[in-house]
């Protein structure tokens, strides 16, 4: 009984408001000031309102405790009704309904306070106020249970309850410190609730007394009715003992419904004796493994799952059911916490290859490698308790904590996709998350935000977090502002389930309900595994200094794995003797594993390979570029439907505007011209058309930011109907992508990135807004893209179209911050290459990415297609143009695109100074759109024949064997770097030592472009363009 009154604590102060507005803010009107508290008015005029929905089962009960406050408050209907009711009378008959019952609707009868067994009743069929009032409170105690049982549940195995900021209730959220006028004329909700509860609970014989359970909750089982005291106590048992569950807040009756049958339901947590030996031989694995690495090697840093072993079972767990459930494949993203157990136990990742990495051996294989609890793994194996096979994946992932979700989720809907599982049924991706970092990292949010997007779902997530309760030194209090570290999953409506984790079997019963739930709704969900962190936060750390009565209680706490055994031993399922026996045998299997690790003299990285592309590297040239170039036909082809209206175009309305642009491309490739839209066309079309799949995302991509594009035709009168040219090229092409993205670059980046790590053979492209917004997903270009291949083997093919220009739009939206990308790049600048006929792709093949700037829409179409056409992959960074886009000269003809055609790394001067070669006075190489300016300021000068401009359309890898060639062919000519950004930015820094190992010092490579600065671009317009006119002045400049 003490609980229900804590209940109503809770219920009643400020924190119970959050529960009481989720029940009081439906169709609400002007709230009305009462009391010091608010009384919402209810004039939902009944048509607009279908007649007891069930999506909120406490609607009923808002109306009538309105209605008690104050019956002019609610809507004639709910007034007639009470007044009915009170009467005898059946209450407000809704009129018949034609149609059937909705799944989320209930019926008003579910609703109505029926007569229990005890006292109290009807008399002569008519209802008493006491009645009602009696049966409402009873609904009202399961509801707050249901809602805020977790916030007294015992989480915390060391009874500490930080889990929650704060367990204690202030005196002045008490109701009991308020006076409540019994009868007043105007008592809040809350206060009506209370003023229930104190009447239902006057006296012990109450107690006693039999009430009709509502269909909101399942713990009758077969019975539809219980004493009060034993719906209390199945209540407690159910809420408010080791399971903590967050749900009420999802806005559906079924999936609430779905949870508390699953919780509720009277022995549902009942195990067999043989799942309780699973238990513990797992528990005794996940335990004995950090013991072995600690005997084994004591100052190691390791980041040891102490504290939360029962982490591995409870994965074990989820990835059991999910099999059963049809799941095949698992794609797992983690941090540093347990990530060996994990790899050891859960993947079953060889133990001697495990042991190895801390022997401190060389590598076999090229790449730089990565510490061991930041290593991939992939796995094919038979599950023994499904007797299933199943691949499981953890995902390579750098120190950034979290940044390796939205990877995850990337490689996990490719997965999907490249199986035609369009419901998530066969892939699933679980995450992992430490306490501090789940609520800490944005990327968390970002993340979560695309899992209900079309194009990006991956049809739910199990999320389990390793909540020690600590975040390194840093305790709950100090790193977030939310109760629990989990609050970021309700914004996508996740159920979330805080589980003590020194109660196995609860967190085995949670384990199963987030796989059913997965695998049901297809939606996310949390696990909150509340454990605490035995040692430091690495082995060498003193976790006293800063957390000191924690770990005196630590200290004193018996390992989980002893706990568990302790009691299976006293409940009869196993003897000590079984016990040790399961713990030697599995120090058997460490010792032998050891021993073999010993003979190894090398590692192999690629033993570590998250995503293997099995097929793709054998009997391939590894030297080998396919040809670029397509067939005239198939370029004319992909021209016109790319410029056709719809087929069904009588019905289907476009925009005038869309129908001129269509036109205008028809008429361009009338004439065998491309521009920029479809030069990219072009590329997307003859890849999709060769099976290769194409996928484009990123923000507002569908029309294009500088409204280019159009790869999706709206029509103009029906909502959602579209058409998409570019997937209606040819009835056997693969499948083109076009998405746009939630605003967000460290999600949607790491996303793409993810889904180019599944498959080789699709282009993947990520657009930027404008190139600048790159730097909010740093992480993901420094510690994956840029670097990946190197730590961990992992090849991407990934393109990042990035709009870069100085044109006067300020110092945002005008630079990528190319230099950036270019100072990444792990080319030698002192190191000119052997020249020969492979000299290009080799330097491709060595290099960590590409970065080029294309000045035609030819070679943007050549680079696109060399993607696939390498033998390898590597990603692409490409700086794209704004004003380009539309600009009557950056025009290419079919001949540049046609068979025996391929990307030009540098496009050298063809007019009258390449005629004139000896007498050129001045050879400027540039790159991308400024090439355009520099051309019009060479013609008013009529200096054509004087200046030679050489289009650097690869900056790197460098095209050191072309600059050599093309500045032999002037060799009168001063040569010169000319870019449009300031000095300590653009490609200069990138390009100046390399032109000096081009030219072998023997010329000078002078500099003209903008000067220093610390912003990009300056924020005036007139300022802009006198520095333009500056900067043609300088470039045209011969002395
Ligand atoms: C993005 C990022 N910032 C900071 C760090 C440094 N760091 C490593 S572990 C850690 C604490 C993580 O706490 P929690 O997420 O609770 O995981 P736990 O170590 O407790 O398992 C911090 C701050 C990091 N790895 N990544
Ligand atoms: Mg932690």
């Amino acid at each position: 009984m003490h609980r229900a009154h804590t209940i109503y604590k809770t219920l009643t102060g400020p924190q119970g408001q959050r529960m009481g507005a989720w029940l009081l803010t439906k169709k609400s009107t002007a709230p009305v000031a009462c009391a010091g508290q608010q009384l919402r008015v209810y004039t939902t005029p009944v048509t607009s309102e279908p007649f007891l929905n069930g999506s909120s089962s406490a609607y009923v009960e808002d109306m009538y405790n309105a209605w008690l406050a104050d019956p002019s408050s609610v809507h004639v209907s709910w007034d007639s009704f009470f007044r009915n009711s009170q009467e005898g009378g059946p209450g407000y008959q809704s009129p018949p309904s034609l149609a059937p019952m909705g799944r989320n609707e209930m019926s008003i009868a579910s609703f109505l306070p029926a007569v229990g067994g005890g006292g109290g009743g009807a008399v002569g069929g008519a209802i008493s106020e006491k009645t009602i009032d009696d049966h409402l409170a009873v609904q009202a105690i399961i509801r707050s249970y249901q809602i805020r049982g977790h916030h007294i549940a015992k989480l915390d195995p060391l009874g500490i309850n930080s889990a929650d900021l704060d367990d204690k209730t202030p005196p002045e959220l008490l109701y009991s410190h308020y006076n409540f006028a019994r009868d007043g004329p105007s008592r809040t909700y809350s206060q009506e609730l209370v003023r229930q509860v104190q009447e239902l609970t006057k006296k012990e014989t109450d107690m006693d007394r039999s009430f009709k359970l509502p269909s909101t909750t399942f713990i009758g089982g077969k019975d539809k009715q219980l004493p009060l005291r034993e719906i209390l106590r199945r209540l407690e048992l159910t809420y408010c003992r080791h399971i903590g569950v967050e749900f009420m807040f999802i806005n559906s009756l079924e999936q609430c419904n779905w949870i508390r049958e699953r919780m509720e339901t009277p022995d549902i947590m009942k195990i067999s004796p043989e799942q309780k030996r699973l238990i513990l031989a797992r528990l005794t694995r996940a335990t004995g493994f950090e013991a072995f690495l600690a005997k084994k090697w004591s100052s190691e840093k390791r980041f040891g799952l102490e504290g939360c072993e029962i982490l591995i079972p409870a994965m074990k767990q989820v990835i059991d059911r999910s099999t059963d459930l049809g799941v095949e494949s698992i794609v797992m993203g983690m941090p540093h916490r347990g990530r060996l157990n994990v790899l050891a136990n859960v993947c079953r990742k060889p133990l001697s290859q495990i042991f190895t990495q801390f022997a401190g051996l060389e590598a076999e294989d090229d790449g730089s490698g990565d510490v061991k609890y930041h290593l991939g793994t992939y796995i094919e194996r038979l599950n023994r308790v499904t007797n299933k096979n199943i691949r499981l994946a953890v995902v390579a992932n750098p120190s950034h904590l979290e940044a390796v979700d939205p990877i995850v989720q990337g490689k996990t809907r490719a997965e999907q996709f490249y199986r035609g599982d369009g419901e998530g049924k066969k892939v699933m991706s679980v995450l992992l998350h430490g306490d501090a970092a789940f609520s800490g990292q944005g990327v968390v949010f970002e993340t979560m935000h695309l899992s209900d997007l079309p194009e990006y779902t991956t049809h739910g997530t199990i999320h389990i977090v390793v909540n020690n309760q600590v975040g390194f030194t840093t305790d709950p209090r100090h790193s977030r502002s939310s109760p629990y570290c989990t609050d970021v999953a309700r914004v996508v409506n996740a159920p979330i389930f805080h589980v003590n984790a020194d109660d196995p079997e609860s967190v085995m019963h949670v384990c199963n309900i987030a796989a059913e739930w997965r695998a049901t709704f297809h939606k996310d969900v949390v696990i909150d595994l509340v454990s605490y962190r035995r040692n430091g936060h690495n082995e060498i750390d003193e976790p006293m200094f800063t957390q000191p009565l924690m770990y005196k209680k630590i200290k004193k706490l018996k390992p989980g794995l002893d706990k568990y055994s302790e009691s299976l031993i006293k409940e009869g399922v196993v003897t000590a003797a079984e016990v040790k026996d399961v713990k030697d045998k599995y120090e058997k299997i460490c010792e032998e594993a050891f021993d073999n690790a010993r003979k190894e003299t090398h590692i192999k990285y690629k033993d570590w390979l998250d995503s293997p592309w099995s097929g793709f590297f054998e009997g391939k040239d590894p030297l080998k570029v396919q040809p670029t170039g397509i067939k005239e036909d198939t370029l004319q082809h992909i021209g016109k439907r790319f410029s056709s209206l719809p087929p069904n175009a009588a019905e289907f309305v476009v925009h005038k505007g869309i129908e001129r642009i269509l036109k205008a491309r028809m008429d361009m490739v009338g004439k065998r011209t491309i521009d920029w839209a479809l030069g990219e066309a072009m590329a997307f079309g003859s890849l999709v058309k060769d099976g290769i799949h194409v996928r484009l995302s990123g923000q507002d991509v569908e029309r294009g930011t500088f409204s280019h594009r159009h790869h999706v035709l709206h029509h103009q009168n029906v909502d959602k109907a579209t058409y998409k040219p570019l997937s209606n090229l040819y009835p056997d092409q693969a499948p083109y992508t076009v998405c746009n993205s939630s605003l967000s670059e460290y999600g949607v980046l790491g996303f793409e990135l993810g889904y180019s790590m599944t498959n080789p053979n699709a282009l993947v492209i990520w657009e930027a807004q404008f190139g600048d917004f790159n730097n909010t997903a740093q992480c993901i270009i420094d510690q994956f893209i840029s670097s990946g291949q190197a730590k961990w083997v992992r090849q991407s093919g990934l393109v990042c179209l990035l709009p870069h220009a100085l044109e006067g739009m300020g110092p945002e939206h005008s630079s990528a911050r190319v230099e950036r990308f270019l100072q990444m790049c792990s080319d030698d600048p002192d190191y000119f290459p052997p020249e020969s006929e492979e000299f290009a792709v080799r330097q491709l093949h060595d290099i960590n990415w590409i970065v080029a700037n294309c000045s035609t829409p030819a070679n943007l179409f050549h680079i696109l297609r060399r993607q696939i056409a390498l033998p390898f992959r590597k990603p692409l960074i490409l700086l794209t143009p704004k004003s380009l886009l539309r600009h009557p000269e950056a025009r290419s003809s079919f001949d540049e695109m046609v068979e025996g055609t391929e990307f030009q790394r540098i496009i050298p001067e063809k007019g009258p100074a390449a005629a004139n070669a000896q007498g050129v006075k001045k050879l400027l190489f540039c790159s991308g759109k400024v090439y355009y300016d520099f051309t019009k300021a060479r013609k008013e000068k009529g200096l054509e024949k004087d200046i030679a401009i050489a289009r650097m359309e690869q900056v790197s890898p460098f095209p050191y064997d072309l600059v050599k060639a093309e500045c032999a062919k002037y060799p009168n000519a001063k040569v010169f770097w000319a870019q449009e950004e300031h000095k300590n930015q653009g490609p200069w820094t990138y390009v100046q030592p390399r032109f000096d190992t081009a030219l072998s010092g023997s010329r000078d490579v002078n500099y003209i472009g903008r000067a220093t600065a610390a912003s990009p671009s300056t924020g005036s317009k007139a300022q802009h363009m006198k520095e333009v006119a500056q900067l043609m002045a300088d470039a045209t400049a011969l002395k």
